[in-house]
């Protein structure tokens, strides 16, 4: 089956196991090796096998997973970058001038808000916190003319508020500004948002899309040819790529990203009905959940509602860090998205570049990412380290 093929017509699945490689032509390798190498052999000057050069412009083990993110996203192309926050760096450079703005979440992750509010405002780029969840606000938020970039997650980092894309897409084209989404807590296996209206997605790659805790990467995809076209010259430019190992472990790790993320969702689900009937539990966060005022919207616009889950103790921030502490199968750590389940205080951690800014997040908050052990284990550690 073509490269076309894949993308066009093919499950999710059969894409994630497939797509941006064929077996090797030399040697019938049927995964993408890695091709540690820097630069490569020119026949007579400017004579490029393949299209490749040099490493930064391009390597094979990078364009596997850059085929396969973007056939996963349904996107025309996508970019695999050294981190999450590289990608946004490099496609905030690529669309913002000095003097443009910026619409953000105002329950952003951390590192996001920093890299906004500390390192593209000094280059005269301006931001302006709205919640994803309410299309009003973020059409109050944007400047006519000046905005260039409408930026959400949906679910938000950590407090799994929902944006409507669709309705999001639509202000934010009327205001001739592109919608960007962060879809690394959802993956793309429980939404697409280039199939909703969404003109780039971002992806922390470091989280499902990897899977395993043992790569830091991020990607792009874009579904317009021009603004990929911007972005790959940025991406050489700036140079911040992903190398062949992270490529490796990051487009291994796509090939199990379903059957993962529905083992995410189903112990997640569980770990929710457990924390909901909990009297040490103020209160449980889940898209999942009737309550949840984004409900409907995810219902809509995800498959599933995800592996993430936060919520807040009884007893605020010191009944917390406690069950922080006291977890044992729920490791306390930063990050998400790997098999192993992890337990972090955001106000502490992943969140603490936000405090004191409109950004803060709650003290009494506890953010789970629920893994894919027996869930029962899970449960009885819950219930231990909360007393
Ligand atoms: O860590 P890095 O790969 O650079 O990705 C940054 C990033 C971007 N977007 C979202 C939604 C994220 O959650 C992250 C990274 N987040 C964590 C490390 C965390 O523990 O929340």
């Amino acid at each position: 089956m073509s490269e076309q093929q894949h993308r066009s017509k093919s499950g999710f699945m059969t894409r994630a196991i497939h797509a941006g490689y064929e077996p090797d032509p030399t040697t019938g390798a049927v995964i993408p090796p890695i091709f540690a190498t820097s630069t490569y052999k020119q026949d007579g000057v400017g004579g490029l096998r393949g299209g490749y050069e040099y490493s930064r412009s391009g390597n094979p083990t990078r364009t596997a997973l850059e085929g396969a993110i973007a056939a996963l996203e349904e996107g025309e192309r996508g970019f695999a970058f050294a981190s999450g926050l590289a990608a946004e760096d490099t496609l905030v450079r690529t669309t913002c001038r000095p003097g443009d703005h910026v619409v953000i979440p105002d329950d952003a992750y951390g590192g996001t808000f920093r890299l906004f509010d500390k390192v593209e405002k000094v280059w005269g780029v301006e931001h302006s916190p709205a919640p994803v969840s309410d299309v009003d606000a973020v059409r109050a938020a944007i400047r006519p003319g000046q905005t260039k970039l409408v930026w959400v997650e949906t679910p938000t980092n950590p407090l799994l508020n929902i944006g409507d894309i669709e309705a999001l897409a639509a202000v934010a084209h009327d205001a001739g500004a592109l919608l960007v989404v962060d879809n690394t807590f959802a993956s793309p296996y429980l939404q697409q948002p280039l199939t909703l209206g969404a003109d780039v997605v971002v992806h922390s790659t470091t989280k499902y899309c990897g899977g395993h805790s043992d790569v830091v990467g991020g990607a792009l995809v874009v579904r317009d040819l021009d603004l990929a076209e911007r972005v790959a010259f940025h991406q050489n430019s700036i140079g911040a790529v992903a190398g062949p190992f992270d490529s490796f472990l990051v487009q291994r790790g796509l090939k199990t990203l379903g059957i993962r993320m529905d083992r995410h969702c189903d112990n997640a689900e569980r770990v929710v009905e457990f924390l909901a009937g909990h009297a040490k539990v103020a209160q449980v966060i889940y898209p999942g959940l009737p309550e949840h005022p984004g409900h409907a919207v995810a219902a809509r616009q995800m498959s599933r509602f995800g592996g993430m889950v936060s919520f807040r103790v009884a007893g605020g921030e010191e009944h917390a860090l406690a069950v922080c502490d006291r977890a044992e199968v729920f490791t306390l750590a930063e990050s998400l998205g790997g098999i192993e389940s992890l337990i972090e205080h955001p106000g502490r951690m992943t969140h603490a570049s936000v405090a004191g800014t409109d950004l803060e997040v709650p003290a009494d908050l506890v953010r789970l990412s629920v893994g894919i052990e027996t869930v029962d284990d899970l449960l009885a550690d819950l219930d231990r380290a909360l007393g």
